[in-house]
């Protein structure tokens, strides 16, 4: 029987970069998951009958709202769910299951790279037909109707088994717990040359591979372990726990850096790589050489065509805005089109839709292609492998002819977390209100040569998303970015996005801190981080 609960709105359900992101404690609340998932319904037209895929990436509370999900879809009428094996689905895996079946959308529950447990965070996000995140159109929908909710719908059962493969029936609607790695792994082997890659792991080449006990785990181990044959071990927390065991599941030098040590270690690994906890971004290390997410993406993309999914070649690159320009460098010589969207995966699902773009980037460590319509952080290793199957060389060389060849964006990310709110939007406020008179004047890195805050039309539907961060830019290339984050549970995080380009003749080996100095200077004069964050130092620099 169908309950119609009567319930309130709470005002703080507003979707940031990537769905809804609060503290377990407010998720815990009464009605609090309830609404959100009633909203997400009411603002979707069509689907009675239709196909819902569910899953995440396991984190503390997974089970519990999957099971709540379930109920509210069997009352407000699909027919059927498809869920992940212990409530488990990668956030690209998720992206593929909504593809490959059909569906009509998905709920992917995760905070992605926030900490989990008890006391930290947790996340739900909707994702439309092609399996991608759900536009702004649609999440400002959502939204509205988080602020007028007045009743959800459920029914009452008792929890749906998650933990065995098949079909079972929740009041008239089919609930099918399906292996969450199964399908994901046949379309990685569709993609790359897995015999290639098995060669140069059977050749003595050393690769690990950082789980972070998060979701990418059982992907990881069927995927490195058994059918491209890396001896047992080389996947390191391989187990996904509800708390991370701990630990941020943010795949960056200071949350991973057991693996650095272990790649930086004069007999370390050739190869290392880790995911974040729901298995979109990546991290990339050679022995002896981290590669910065925004070269990872231009990189893959000057050599794709190694393997047999891009063997075609590109039809463009996609990067966010704040991605460095390395990109643009190789869709120029590629004479290939280079688009610039906001910051968040769901700018590029319009670009991959329409075959104008193939592979796309983010500088947080995301990169992902057409295949499906998130970022994929395993399909990043091994696009990675494949090249380095075809390559044979080691990272440092490869990174080496790659800026000889297109020249070196030296690039860095510093963030300021969890400042007051009211301080951060006074830091942006100002540096907005400065736009008109920024350009010309002098600082450190030189002078200002223009300066706006970053507006995107998509090319695609004509929809325009403003404000998305101040861009500064100086004479000889430089640029400063700076916008707050929209994925934080805790104030407000400020990102300042540093980077300079050295021409392929110039000085390519520099420490990227003494390359960029200039330019930390010059952010601290335009923006007075320190008096408005009370903060001396970034919280992390990535
Ligand atoms: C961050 C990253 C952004 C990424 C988003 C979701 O957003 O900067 O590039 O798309 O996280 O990634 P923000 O608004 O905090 O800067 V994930 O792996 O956390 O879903
Ligand atoms: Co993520």
């Amino acid at each position: 029987m169908i309950l119609t609960v009567e319930t309130t709105p709470f005002t703080d359900q507003k979707p940031g970069t990537s769905g809804l992101r609060k503290k377990v404690k407010v998720f815990q609340q009464p009605r609090y998951a309830e609404n959100f998932i009633q909203s997400v319904f009411d603002s979707l037209d069509g689907f009675a009958g239709q196909t819902l895929v569910l899953g995440g990436d396991g984190r503390f509370l997974n089970r519990e709202v999957i099971q709540v999900a379930l109920r509210m879809a069997a009352a407000n009428g699909f027919g059927r769910v498809l869920v992940g094996q212990g409530g488990i689905l990668s956030t690209p895996a998720a992206s593929n299951v909504i593809r490959q079946y059909g569906a009509f959308g998905g709920l992917v529950l995760s905070a992605s790279h926030n900490p989990g447990g008890p006391d930290e965070d947790f996340g739900i996000k909707y994702n439309i037909a092609n399996g991608g995140p759900a536009p702004e159109a649609v999440t400002e929908a959502i939204f509205a109707n988080t602020l007028k909710i007045a009743s959800y719908k459920t029914i009452e059962a008792p929890d749906v088994d998650l933990d065995t493969v098949g079909t079972t029936d929740l009041a008239g609607m089919t609930v099918q717990v399906i292996d969450p790695v199964a399908d994901y792994a046949a379309l990685m082997e569709t993609l790359f040359d897995f015999a290639a890659i098995r060669d140069l792991l059977a050749s003595g080449f050393v690769m690990q591979f950082d789980a972070m006990s998060a979701v990418t785990g059982p992907y990881a181990t069927e995927i490195f372990e058994r059918r491209l044959g890396a001896p047992a071990g080389t996947v390191r927390n391989g187990v996904p726990l509800p708390d991370f065991g701990h630990h941020h599941p943010d795949p960056n030098l200071v949350h991973a850096k057991d693996l650095y040590d272990a790649l930086m270690a004069p007999d370390g690994p050739d190869f290392g790589a880790a995911s974040d906890g729901d298995g979109d971004r990546n991290l990339i290390i050679g022995k002896h050489c981290y590669v910065t997410p925004s070269d990872s993406l231009a990189l893959l993309a000057a050599n794709a065509h190694l393997a047999p999914g891009y063997a075609r070649g590109l039809a463009g690159i996609a990067r966010s805005m704040p991605t460095s320009g390395a990109a643009d460098r190789v869709a120029a010589a590629l004479g290939i089109p280079l688009f610039e969207t906001p910051t968040g995966w769901k700018f590029f699902g319009n670009l991959l839709d329409a075959g104008l773009a193939t592979i796309c980037g983010e500088e947080s460590a995301g990169t992902g292609s057409d295949h499906v319509r998130e970022k994929d952080g395993i399909w990043a290793v091994l696009l990675w492998l494949n090249v380095l199957a075809a390559r044979r060389q080691p990272v440092a060389a490869i990174m080496a002819e790659h800026w000889a060849q297109y020249g070196r964006n030296y690039y860095a990310r510093h963030d300021y977390e969890a400042i007051e709110t009211t301080r951060a939007d006074a830091l942006m406020a100002r540096l907005r209100g400065s736009l008109e008179t920024l350009p010309g004047t002098q600082t450190a890195a030189g002078p200002v040569s223009m300066a706006d805050d970053f507006s995107y039309t998509d090319p695609t539907d004509g929809s325009v998303s403003s404000r998305q961060g101040v861009r500064v830019l100086f004479a000889d290339g430089s640029r400063i970015v700076f916008r707050l984050s929209g994925t934080g549970t805790q104030g407000a995080t400020l990102r300042v996005y540093l980077e300079r380009y050295e021409p392929a003749d110039g000085n390519l080996g520099q420490e990227t801190a003494a390359a960029l100095a200039p330019l930390i200077a010059a952010a601290e004069e335009l923006a007075l981080i320190v008096a408005h964050t009370g903060m001396a130092e970034p919280s992390v620099i990535t």
